[in-house]
């Protein structure tokens, strides 16, 4: 069968331009199952999807599926594409975080009437099992994770989709992206390079941990990880077969047992791989490691590390985040990441449940304190799938107009949750850490300002800078309840 696997353009105010990796390992599966397979990335694209399904078509190679992969905010957009697919002629199948934690929605008037699947949860195998039955003609049964109508009845598999043994996937099919459109991994602080050959893997799936902001479901609990000998030669493969110019690790946590995470530092130095940057993109648990940790990361090319710290306030980290982990073991991990040489960056969450001006302000007072070279802080959007969620809607209501906005950065996610709860005052301090960290230290505005990407792209420059000390046009002005916005839940 030819198919088609395609990630929407995010709307999400993000200048990095990530591979989806999802669908690189859906490829790869689906390539050793005999099927053919594009990637179509909209982030990276000139042109729509649609060019590609009618330029196959007139050539007399029709694809058969799309397969479209979807966070929450995208969500509007994959439901475009499947249109598009629909219209065409193709059977569409949508998979992915929020499908993993909306299912039925996609299954469900409107959408219906173009998603014919929809997929729960990891589903390397189970994809592979409907397209080889849709290309044999048959009906397909009940495969792990799997979502459709059949007539007026929605068929719904109960079995888990979660891989156990993730030793026995192919390596995600990393060269069928392209990959010289996508940037570098974290420009806020290197500059912007548009045209970085950086790749990402992924050691591990799963977390045990359960922030409360964190949407669970997407990888689950269990924690599963690979041999160190398969993420060897996966690396390998991507410094000596594919040219990579920076490696990004973007496990959920994949220093969780320090001795493998060790023994793969050990093992990246022995192969020679170590020539390489590679940073931990979406960070790495603060209380698991320790110096010798982080002399290793830093003898096997690591240049950067990224850590949760989420809220300076003790209580709030205990009680409201559930981070399992204390400021103590924060301060510890920063100073011993730094003592190996590697540069850090700081994860802060502003606006949780319980979030007020003196804790926002500890908050502030710890970034400043532990001063990473990037300082990422957030404004918390109450995503479905999880804890954060159902507490606001106990007590309270979420606020937007659609999926499309559940971005971060845009503010646009409002919610209501009782009288103690000021929504402006987040938005206050939020633009206030930025202002305290980045423009009000003047070692800070200096390093800025010796970095050449900033005068080559002033247009950019100003507009970063009013979207994080100002607000930017495009970013919603108040965080007061809308009477017109949708309740979505
Ligand atoms: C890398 C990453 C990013 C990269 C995105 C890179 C990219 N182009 O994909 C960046 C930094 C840009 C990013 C941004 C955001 N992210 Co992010 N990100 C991740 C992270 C850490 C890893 C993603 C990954 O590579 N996973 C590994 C692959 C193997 O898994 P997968 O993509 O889910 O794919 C599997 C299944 O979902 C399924 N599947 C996926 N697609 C499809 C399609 C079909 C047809 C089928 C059948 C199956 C299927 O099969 C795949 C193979 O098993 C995840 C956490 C996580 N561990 O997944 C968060 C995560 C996906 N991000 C999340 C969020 C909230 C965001 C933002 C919205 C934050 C923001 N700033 O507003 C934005 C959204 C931007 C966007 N493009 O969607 C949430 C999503 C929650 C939700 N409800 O959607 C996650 C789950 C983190 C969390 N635990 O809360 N993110
Ligand atoms: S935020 Fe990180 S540590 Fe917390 S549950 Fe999610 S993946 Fe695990």
């Amino acid at each position: 069968m030819r198919i088609i696997l395609a990630s929407p353009e995010a709307k999400v105010w993000s200048e990095r331009k990530h591979i989806p990796l999802g669908l690189g390992y859906l490829a790869a599966v689906l390539r050793e199952g005999g099927h053919e397979c594009m990637i179509y990335d909209a982030a990276i694209e000139d042109v729509g999807v649609d060019y590609y399904l009618d330029r196959a078509a007139e050539a007399g190679q029709p694809f058969h599926l799309i397969g479209i992969t979807a966070t929450t905010p995208l969500m509007p957009e994959a439901w475009e594409m499947a249109q598009m697919g629909k219209a065409r002629g193709l059977t569409t199948v949508l998979g992915g975080p929020h499908l993993t934690i909306m299912p039925l929605e996609s299954v469900q008037p409107p959408h219906s009437d173009y998603v014919d699947y929809v997929f729960k949860g990891e589903a390397e195998y189970s994809f592979l099992e409907l397209v080889n039955a849709l290309e044999a003609g048959k009906e397909p049964g009940i495969i792990p994770g799997i979502h459709f109508r059949r007539g007026d009845e929605i068929v719904a598999s109960p079995e888990s989709p979660m891989i156990p043994d993730l030793d026995a996937l192919p390596f995600p099919a990393h060269d069928l992206f392209k990959i010289e459109r996508y940037t570098n991994l974290q420009p806020l602080t290197d500059g912007l390079d548009r045209h970085a050959r950086s790749f990402t893997i992924l050691t591990s799936r799963g977390c045990p941990y359960k922030c409360t902001f964190c949407s669970k479901p997407v990888t689950g609990d269990t924690w599963r990880a690979r041999s160190v000998e398969s993420v060897v030669q996966e690396w390998k493969w991507l410094v000596k077969g594919l040219g990579a110019t920076e490696i990004g690790v973007t496990d959920d946590i994949w220093n969780l047992k320090l001795p493998r995470a060790k023994e793969l530092c050990r093992r990246l130095v022995e192969e020679g791989l170590n020539t390489v940057p590679w940073t931990t993109v979406h960070g790495m648990k603060v209380n698991h490691t320790d110096l010798e940790l982080f002399q290793l990361m830093k003898a096997a090319g690591c240049k950067r590390v990224g850590f949760g710290v989420e809220n300076g306030d003790e209580q709030m980290l205990r009680n409201v985040i559930r981070k399992g982990q204390t400021l103590d073991q924060v301060r510890e991990a920063f100073k011993n990441a730094k003592a190996a040489g590697l540069q850090t960056m700081g994860f802060f969450i502003f606006g949780m449940p319980g979030d007020n001006e003196e804790t926002m302000e500890k908050t502030i007072q710890l970034a400043l304190e532990l001063d990473p070279k990037l300082a990422n802080f957030m404004l918390a959007a109450p995503f479905p799938g999880t804890v954060m969620y159902d507490q606001i809607l106990e007590g309270g209501q979420v606020f937007a107009d659609n999926w499309g906005d559940f971005a971060i950065h845009e503010q646009k996610t409002r919610f209501v949750m009782n009288e103690n709860y000021d929504a402006d005052m987040v938005v206050h301090k939020w633009r206030e850490a930025y202002r305290r960290f980045y423009l009000y230290r003047p070692e800070r505005v200096l390093e800025k300002m010796m970095m050449k990407d900033l005068w080559l792209d002033l247009p950019r420059t100003m507009n970063n800078a009013m979207r994080f000390f100002v607000g930017a046009k495009d970013q919603n002005g108040s965080t007061k309840k809308n009477d017109q916005a949708k309740v979505l839940a």
